[in-house]
């Protein structure tokens, strides 16, 4: 089929996080069970696609994305048998169900691991990076680079058996797969394969472009004021990425059906790399899942909040929009478990403005050209968390972060502060069904404390409510899949400049897209040009339809012009 007709690009994706979903059987973490009970909420948002976080056995030190076994399916969350359940109910439901594959490493406690560490000589020793220390000034053993780890510290551990360092870009449970080694890459298309003909729609790629590496392994530059150098030119779309996903293309997909989705989850990923990744012609993945727009209120560390500039949002997604505009796809998102909420983040999670701005972000994302991604709750407007203490944090890049900042001098409270506004724990308390005491999550005692909120904000008063966060989501799910301008239509953005009023126009086949949003509380005067508004009827919004020229504080619209 010709690849604008590619089913993806119409279709809304919804991310599930089955810790925080929905528990079954009362230990207070979400499970496959819970999901297939709820899996109508789904259908009536109507989203096309699932995409599971991951449910394989794990040790969960970083819940989950470090795995001990690619093909089974964690106790804590069912089996396989619930698992298969699961997929026949999402198909019989019209709906895909998409796996997240996390091949960069894998958990300390995975066979292939333990293996490897029994020795230099263990036939799955260079399945990992290992790498003898170096000698410091003192004649100390230091590890055999200066990369430090995403989630603080070293990037190296020190492993006794052999007394060499293996390499691990995140938590030292989390080994880095050595994908130079051809015996790696065949392991894990086999394990896709597996999953594939067990009926999943397809992969969400975790750190997908940090896969390879140059094994010379050189130093890094020193960031953050830190003793540690940042290895990224070395590891971040590495010398043979391209190669690794077009070789996994022919292996995995390559006479697939079309209805198999790939997302290439990429932080750092440039527009130009983007291009490349995802250009059907080049068949490596569908679309990117790209960081930059979430990087734009974090100054030094992720947790050095600074306020988010509305011309530099504006700036940003305008440039994909443009740089993808003629080959290549993105993914549109917010939200995702790693990300703070976006109500609390980006708009206004007061009790005056919530739902309103929560409404806008939603109209404003959804109205771009790319892949519409939801996080669970997003569409109930769910608010970051109060944690009063870092004793209330869980998140290992959390509690990592706070140690080491507070060991190297840094403030307490400044710490915290951060914490609350950008860690994953936010994303992570469990999903708002109901006002009762478990908010509808659990019957027992929830993993992370549900947020107090949810007695005003969760599912059953927002689907009953036809003015809710719920319902709006929905109509800007369905324009997604009735109205091709959004699908394909151009994008020019309108009043780059302006600091209050994110503005473009999609245009398709004599179709046009205006969309005008006001991202303060104060009402604002838009000087729309007075020819994209003749003939305009308002199709959506978060408010009465007032003048063109004026919107009230926190205000979206959407008008559509048919020439
Ligand atoms: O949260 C982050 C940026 O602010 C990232 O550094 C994040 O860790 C990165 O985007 C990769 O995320 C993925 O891989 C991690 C896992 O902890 C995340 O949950 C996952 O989404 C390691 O598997």
């Amino acid at each position: 089929m010709p690849i604008d007709d590619a089913w993806w690009k119409s279709a809304v994706v919804y991310q599930v996080y089955p810790r925080s979903f929905a528990d079954s059987d009362g230990d207070g973490v979400g499970d496959l069970g819970g999901i297939l009970a709820r899996l109508d909420h789904l259908v009536g948002l109507g989203v096309d696609v699932i995409w599971l976080s991951p449910v394989y056995p794990s040790p969960q030190d970083d819940n989950g994305y470090d795995i001990s076994d690619y093909q089974d399916i964690d106790p804590l969350f069912g089996s396989l048998a619930d698992f298969d359940r699961l997929v026949a109910a999402v198909h019989e439901r019209g709906m895909r169900l998409v796996m997240d594959l996390v091949v960069n490493h894998t958990s300390d406690e995975h066979p292939w691991f333990r293996e490897s560490r029994t020795g230099t000589d263990s036939a799955k020793r260079d399945w990992y990076w290992w790498r003898p220390g170096r000698v410091d000034a003192d004649g100390a053993s230091v590890p055999p680079n200066n990369w430090g780890s995403f989630f603080s510290g070293s990037a190296w551990a020190l492993d006794p058996v052999s007394g060499e360092y293996y390499l691990h870009l995140f938590s030292p449970k989390q080994a880095d797969l050595d994908w130079e080694n051809g015996e790696v890459r065949q392991a894990v298309y086999a394990m896709m394969r597996w999953w594939l003909d067990r009926g999943v729609d397809g992969f969400r790629m975790d750190v997908i472009n940090l896969v390879s590496k140059d094994p010379a392994l050189p130093d890094g530059l020193p960031y953050g004021g830190g003793p540690y150098g940042d290895g990224s030119p070395y590891y971040l779309c590495g010398p043979r990425i391209h190669e690794y996903l077009a070789e996994m293309h022919r292996e995995v997909f390559a006479g697939r059906p079309e209805r198999v989705l790939t997302v290439g989850e990429m932080p750092g990923v440039t527009v130009a790399d983007a291009r490349l990744f995802t250009d059907p012609a080049r068949a490596e993945v569908d679309m990117v899942f790209q960081f930059e727009h979430v990087g734009l209120d974090q100054g030094r560390t992720k947790f050095d909040v600074r306020p988010m500039r509305l011309t530099d949002l504006k700036a940003s997604l305008g440039r994909w929009q443009t740089g993808l505009a003629d080959v290549g796809w993105n993914s549109l998102y917010w939200n995702n478990h790693d990300q703070p909420r976006v109500v609390s983040r980006f708009g206004d999670d007061g009790p005056e403005h919530r739902v309103r701005s929560a409404k806008l972000l939603a109209t404003v994302l959804h109205l771009h050209r790319g892949t519409p991604y939801v996080y669970q709750g997003e569409e109930l407007g769910m608010t970051n968390a109060p944690f009063a203490s870092v004793r209330d944090i869980d998140d290992i890049e959390a509690r990592n972060h706070y140690a080491h900042a507070v060991a190297a001098g840094e403030d307490p409270a400044e710490v915290l502060a951060g914490l609350r506004a950008m860690g994953r724990d936010n994303a992570r308390t469990p999903m708002q069904w109901d006002a009762s005491p478990g908010a509808g999550f659990t019957t027992g005692t929830p993993w992370l404390p549900v947020n107090p909120n949810h007695t005003t904000i969760n599912a059953a008063a927002a689907v009953a409510d036809p003015d809710s966060v719920y319902h709006h989501y929905r109509r800007l799910i369905a324009l997604r899949h009735n109205e091709p301008a959004l699908v394909h239509g151009d994008f020019t953005m309108l009043l780059p400049d302006d600091e209050r009023v994110y503005a473009f126009t999609r245009h398709y086949r004599g179709t046009t897209l205006l969309v005008l949003a006001n991202f303060t509380s104060e009402p604002v005067d838009v000087d729309v040009p007075k020819d994209l508004l003749d003939g305009a009827e308002p199709i959506l919004g978060n408010g009465p339809y007032g003048e063109p020229g004026r919107l009230g504080p926190w205000e979206a619209r959407v008008y559509r012009r048919v020439e």
